[in-house]
C-alpha cells in the first residue's frame, strides 16, 4: 500500500522505467457523456454520477452495499462547482520581486492573475535558485494529505516524481493519523499494526463473545478509504450491532457509532487521555486476582517481570489499582475490575481507534492495550485479541484474490551537470552525481517527522531526538504542497501561520480556495478528480474491485491536471526532463491501460479464479468495476494465528521475536517521556491536572460529514452548521454553567487562539468534555494579526507538541479550552470565498 510506502521512503526513489513501453489505447472511446450516468470512484465509494447537458445533477453510491447512508457520496456537483480556483494566481509582492517577496505578507495580500506559461517559468526558475543557494535540502515537498483517489493522477506522488527527477527534496516521515502507534508498535509486536489486515470480521462475528470499541467510531470513520470504499465493513458493523454480543464503548464521547448501536452498546464514559491508567488497573486486577494467562505471558511475551514492579508500585510507590485509576480516568473502580474480569473470562476482541494515540504520550495507550491483551491471552485465537484498524479503510474485510493495479511512481533522482544540463536518471540511489547525490547523502539527515513541520520551519538547524536517532532540521526556503490542507490539519494554527511565513517561496496546486491555497505565493488551479480519467482499487485491505474513474465533466475554467502542471514544469526546468517524467510521452489513458493490463495479466495467470477481466477498451466502455472474491482462507483469517501456532518459526519482528512488554531498545534511548515499558504519564493538558489553564477538554474528532476539510465547502455543511459555524457539542449541565444554550454563537479560546462555533447540546459526553470536529476551513477575521477564526477550525486551539521523543506524533486530542457566549455582532463568514484580487 502506498500509505505504508510513505514510511519506506527510500524504496520509492528507485524504479522509474526508462523503457518506452508505449501502450497505444487505440479506438478507445474517450468521449465525455454529456447526458447520462457515469461511474467513477472517490475515497467515499464507487459513485454513479448523473449528468445533464454537461452538468452534474445527482451522485450516489454505485455499489449500494452499506446498510446506512453515506452523505459524502451525494455532493459531487458542489465539489465541482464551489470555491474553485479557476485561474493561475501569484501573490503581488512575489510577482514584483521573487528575490525579496515579503513572505510576512503571505495570506494577507492580494493575488494577481497571471498566464499559466509565465507561472510555470517562474516556478522552474525560483526552484533552481533555491537549490543553488541551499541545495535540495532547501526544498520541502513532503506534502502530506488525503488528495483524491486514482493511481494516475496521484498528486503527491506526481510531485515527488517531479522533485526527484529535478534534483531531490526534503521529505517527511510518518503521518498525522497514527504518528505515535506506527513507531511504538514495531517495538512491541514487530509490525506497525495500524495499517495491517485485521482478523476477519467473519471471525469476530462467529467467535467473539465480547467486542470493545475502545476510542473508535467505525460508523463514521468507515465511510472513507485511502483508495476507494467498498462499503463491506459497514455491513459487518450492522451484523455486529444485531449479533447479541456484549458490546462496549469506552470513550469520552458516545459517538455516531454509539448512537447507531443504541441500547445494544454499553457506554463507559472516560476522561480524555487517561485510558492508560484504566488499562494498567485492569492489568493490576488480573495480576492480583491471579486471573491472567501465565502460559501466554511465558511463551509469547518478553519482559513482563520488568513491568510488574511498576504495576504493583514497587518502583515508584504508586500501586496501579482500580482506586488509583478511577481518580484519574473517572470510571468507577468496580466497573474497571468487572470489565477486566469480563474480558478475561470471555472471548474478547479489543478494537481500538486512533484518537487516543493522537494525544500527549500517545505511544502508551496501544502499548498498554497490547499488554492487557497479552494478559488476557487470546491474541492469535479466533475471536480474541486486539485490532487497531477495524474502524479504518474496511480493515477486517477479507482480502480478495485477483489482480492488483500499478500506479504512478516517484521516480528516481535526476543527474545534472554544473550548467544544469539534465544527464538522465540515476540508475540506483548511489550512482547519482551532482545535486542529486549531495541530496541523497543527506536525505536521511534531513527528512523529519511530519508533525514537526512548523517547528522545523521556525527552527532550522535544531536537533531533535526521534526513535533513537538525532535529526537536524534543514533550512527550508521553498515549499511545494499538493493534495493536502496543512493550514487546517496542523496543530496550533497561529504558530503554523508564522511558520508558513518563513520560506521565500510557497507553491500550491489546489482545486479550491482553501486556507492553504490562500497562504501560497503561486497557486495553480488543479482539476478535481471528476475532470479527468483514472483508475483505482476499491478496498484497501480487501482489494475487492478495480474501478474505472471516468471523467464526468469538462475541466473547469483554466484548471489543469497535476500531471500536466508537473510535465510543463519539467519542460521549463531542463531539456529532456519531460520526456522522462512522462515515460516517453504517455497520457492518462496510456497509464490507465498499462495498470489495468498489469492486473489482467495476473488474473489470467490464476487458473481457477472464476473472474474474467475484459480486454481494456471493452472494459473502459462498459464503465463497470471488476469484482474479485475472497477466499476460504481469507474469510476466516486470524491475525497472529501463525505466531500463536509457532512463536519460534513465526517469530515477530521484535528483537526477542516476542511481544515486548519491556523494550531494551527503548531502554537504551533513555528518554524521559517514553520508558521501556507501558507507563502512565500526565498529558500536557487534561481535566485532572492541578492548575487547569481552561475548563473544558476539547476532542477534535474526525467528522462524520466530511473527510477532514474536504466537502466543507459543499451544501452538506448546511445540514450540520450551527449559527453558520462548526458545531460544538456540549452537555446541557456544562452549557448551563457557562450560560449558553442550543444554537448560540460562542467564542472558544485558550492561550493559543480563539474560534467561533455554534452550540449543539449533546448530553452523552463525559463531564467537561466538548467536541469540535477537525477540518473546518481556517477563516481568520483579520489575517494580518492573530485573530479569531470565524468558521471554527479546531486546530487554532490545539497544541503543537510531539507525543514524545520516541515517535514525535501530533497530540491533537490533548487541549483544554474555555467557552463563552459571543456577544458581538456575528462577523461574516469568508472561509469559502476567494481571496483579495481574485
Ligand atoms: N485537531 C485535529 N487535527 C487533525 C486530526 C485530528 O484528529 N484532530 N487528524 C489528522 C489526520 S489523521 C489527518 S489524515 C489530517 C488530514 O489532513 P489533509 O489530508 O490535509 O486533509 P484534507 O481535507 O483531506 O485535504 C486534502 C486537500 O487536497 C486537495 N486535493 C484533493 N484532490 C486533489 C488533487 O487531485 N490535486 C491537488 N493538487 N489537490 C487535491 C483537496 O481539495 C484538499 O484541500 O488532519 C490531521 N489533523
Ligand atoms: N467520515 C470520515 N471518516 C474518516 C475520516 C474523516 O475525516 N471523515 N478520516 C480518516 C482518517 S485520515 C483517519 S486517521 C481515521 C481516524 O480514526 P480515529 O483516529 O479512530 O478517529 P477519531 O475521530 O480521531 O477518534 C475516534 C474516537 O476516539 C475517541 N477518543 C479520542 N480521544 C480519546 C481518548 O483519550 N480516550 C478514548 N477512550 N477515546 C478517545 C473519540 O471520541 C472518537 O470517538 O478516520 C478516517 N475516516
Ligand atoms: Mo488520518
Amino acid at each position: 500500500m502506498e500509505r505504508r510506502s510513505f514510511l519506506k521512503f527510500s524504496a520509492a526513489l528507485s524504479g522509474a522505467s526508462m523503457v518506452p513501453s508505449f501502450v497505444f489505447a487505440k479506438d478507445l472511446n474517450k468521449s465525455l457523456v454529456k447526458t447520462g450516468k457515469v461511474k467513477t470512484a472517490a475515497h467515499w465509494g464507487v459513485l454513479e454520477v448523473e449528468t445533464k447537458n454537461g452538468k452534474i445533477v445527482s451522485s450516489k453510491s454505485a455499489l449500494n452495499v452499506s446498510p446506512y447512508p453515506n452523505p459524502l457520496q451525494n455532493y459531487t456537483k458542489d465539489l465541482v462547482e464551489n470555491s474553485r480556483v479557476k485561474h493561475v494566481y501569484v501573490r503581488k509582492s512575489y510577482l514584483a520581486n521573487p528575490d525579496s517577496p515579503k513572505p510576512e505578507l503571505r495570506g494577507t495580500e492580494e493575488f494577481v492573475k497571471v498566464k499559466y506559461e509565465d507561472a510555470i517559468k517562474l516556478v522552474a526558475k525560483e526552484l533552481k535558485k533555491t537549490r543553488k543557494a541551499f541545495g535540495s535540502q532547501g526544498v520541502f515537498a513532503g506534502s502530506y494529505g488525503w488528495k483524491s483517489s486514482g493511481n494516475v493522477h496521484n498528486s503527491r506522488i506526481l510531485l515527488h516524481r517531479f522533485m526527484n527527477m529535478s534534483g531531490g527534496f526534503v521529505g517527511s516521515t510518518g503521518d498525522y493519523s497514527t504518528g505515535a502507534s506506527q513507531i511504538i508498535m514495531p517495538h512491541v509486536v514487530g509490525s506497525i499494526e495500524v495499517y495491517e489486515q485485521q482478523s476477519s470480521w467473519n471471525d469476530v462475528l462467529a467467535n467473539s463473545e465480547v467486542v470493545v470499541l475502545w476510542g473508535a467510531n467505525p460508523y463514521s470513520t468507515l465511510k472513507i478509504s485511502w483508495t476507494s470504499n467498498e462499503e463491506e465493513a459497514q455491513k459487518y458493523l450492522e451484523s455486529l450491532k444485531n449479533s447479541g454480543k456484549q458490546i462496549y464503548m469506552i470513550d469520552p464521547y458516545l459517538n455516531e457509532t454509539g448512537r447507531y448501536f443504541g441500547d445494544k452498546i454499553k457506554w463507559i464514559p472516560i476522561r480524555p487521555n487517561t485510558d492508560v491508567s484504566m488499562m494498567l488497573a485492569m492489568c493490576y486486577y488480573l495480576y492480583t486476582t491471579n486471573n491472567y494467562d501465565k502460559d501466554f505471558i511465558e511463551n509469547y511475551t518478553y519482559g513482563f517481570d520488568k513491568f510488574v514492579p511498576y504495576l504493583t508500585g514497587k518502583v515508584d510507590g504508586v500501586v496501579k489499582d482500580a482506586k488509583w485509576a478511577s481518580k484519574i480516568c473517572g470510571v468507577d473502580a468496580k466497573i474497571i475490575e468487572s470489565l477486566a474480569k469480563t474480558f478475561k473470562d470471555h472471548k474478547t476482541m479489543l478494537m481500538s481507534g486512533w484518537g487516543m494515540q493522537r494525544a500527549d504520550h500517545g505511544e502508551q495507550p496501544h502499548w498498554t492495550l497490547v499488554t492487557l491483551a497479552s494478559m488476557i491471552g487470546q491474541i492469535g485465537l479466533p475471536g480474541g485479541g486486539f485490532g487497531l484498524s477495524y474502524h479504518y479503510s474496511g480493515g477486517g474485510t477479507p482480502t480478495a484474490k485477483g489482480g492488483i493495479i500499478g500506479g504512478i511512481n516517484a521516480g528516481s533522482i535526476g543527474n545534472y551537470d554544473e550548467n544544469g544540463k539534465f544527464l538522465g536518471l540515476a540508475k540506483s540511489d548511489f550512482e547519482s552525481k551532482g545535486t542529486g547525490q549531495s541530496w541523497l547523502q543527506k536525505a536521511t539527515n534531513y527528512s523529519f517527522p511530519l508533525a514537526r513541520i512548523a517547528d522545523a520551519l521556525l527552527n532550522p538547524g535544531k536537533v531533535i531526538d526521534h526513535n533513537g536517532e538525532k535529526i537536524t532540521y534543514p533550512k527550508i526556503d521553498f515549499i511545494y504542497w499538493v493534495g493536502g490542507n496543512p493550514l487546517v490539519h496542523h496543530q496550533d494554527t497561529n504558530t503554523m501561520v508564522k511558520a508558513f511565513r518563513k520560506p521565500r517561496t510557497i507553491v500550491v496546486n489546489e482545486s479550491y480556495w482553501t486556507p492553504t491555497a490562500k497562504m501560497a505565493d503561486i497557486v495553480f488551479p488543479a482539476t478535481t478528480q471528476y475532470e479527468r480519467n483514472d483508475i483505482t482499487m476499491v478496498g484497501d485491505y480487501s482489494n475487492m474491485y478495480i474501478a474505472p474513474m471516468k471523467q464526468i465533466v469538462e475541466k473547469v475554467a483554466d484548471s489543469k491536471d497535476d500531471y500536466q502542471i508537473f510535465t510543463d514544469l519539467c519542460k521549463a526546468y531542463a531539456d529532456g526532463l519531460a520526456e522522462v517524467y512522462t515515460d516517453g510521452g504517455k497520457d492518462e489513458f496510456d497509464f490507465i491501460k498499462e495498470y489495468y493490463d498489469g492486473a489482467r495479466k495476473q488474473v489470467l495467470a490464476i487458473s481457477d479464479l472464476g473472474v474474467e477481466m475484459k480486454e481494456f477498451n471493452e472494459w473502459w466502455e462498459s464503465n463497470e468495476p471488476v469484482k474479485f472474491n475472497s477466499t476460504m482462507e481469507s474469510d476466516s483469517w486470524v491475525r497472529f494465528a501463525d505466531f500463536r501456532e509457532d512463536p519460534i518459526l513465526n517469530a515477530l519482528g521484535t528483537p526477542s521475536g516476542l511481544i515486548e512488554i519491556y523494550s531494551q531498545d527503548i531502554e537504551k534511548m533513555a528518554y524521559d517521556d517514553c520508558k521501556a515499558h507501558p507507563t502512565w504519564f500526565e498529558p500536557a493538558e487534561w481535566l485532572g491536572m492541578a492548575k487547569k489553564p481552561a475548563k473544558f477538554h476539547m476532542m477534535s474528532v474526525h467528522p462524520n460529514d466530511r473527510l477532514h476539510s474536504q466537502l466543507n465547502q459543499t451544501s452538506l455543511r448546511d445540514k450540520y452548521a450551527i449559527a453558520n459555524r462548526e458545531p460544538l457539542l456540549i452537555r446541557s449541565d456544562d452549557a448551563k454553567e457557562i450560560g449558553v444554550k442550543d444554537g448560540d454563537l460562542v467564542r472558544v479560546f485558550n492561550e493559543r487562539g480563539e474560534v467561533l462555533a455554534g452550540v449543539k447540546i449533546y448530553d452523552n459526553l463525559a463531564k467537561n468534555v466538548i467536541v469540535l470536529r477537525e477540518g473546518a476551513w481556517y477563516d481568520p477575521l483579520d489575517p494580518t494579526k492573530k485573530s479569531i477564526c470565524k468558521n471554527g477550525c479546531a486546530n487554532v486551539l490545539t497544541i503543537d507538541k510531539p507525543t514524545s521523543k520516541l515517535a514525535n506524533g501530533n497530540i491533537s486530542h490533548t487541549a483544554l479550552v474555555n467557552i463563552e457566549k459571543y456577544t458581538q455582532k456575528a462577523p461574516k463568514l469568508t472561509a469559502f470565498e476567494a481571496p483579495k484580487g481574485v
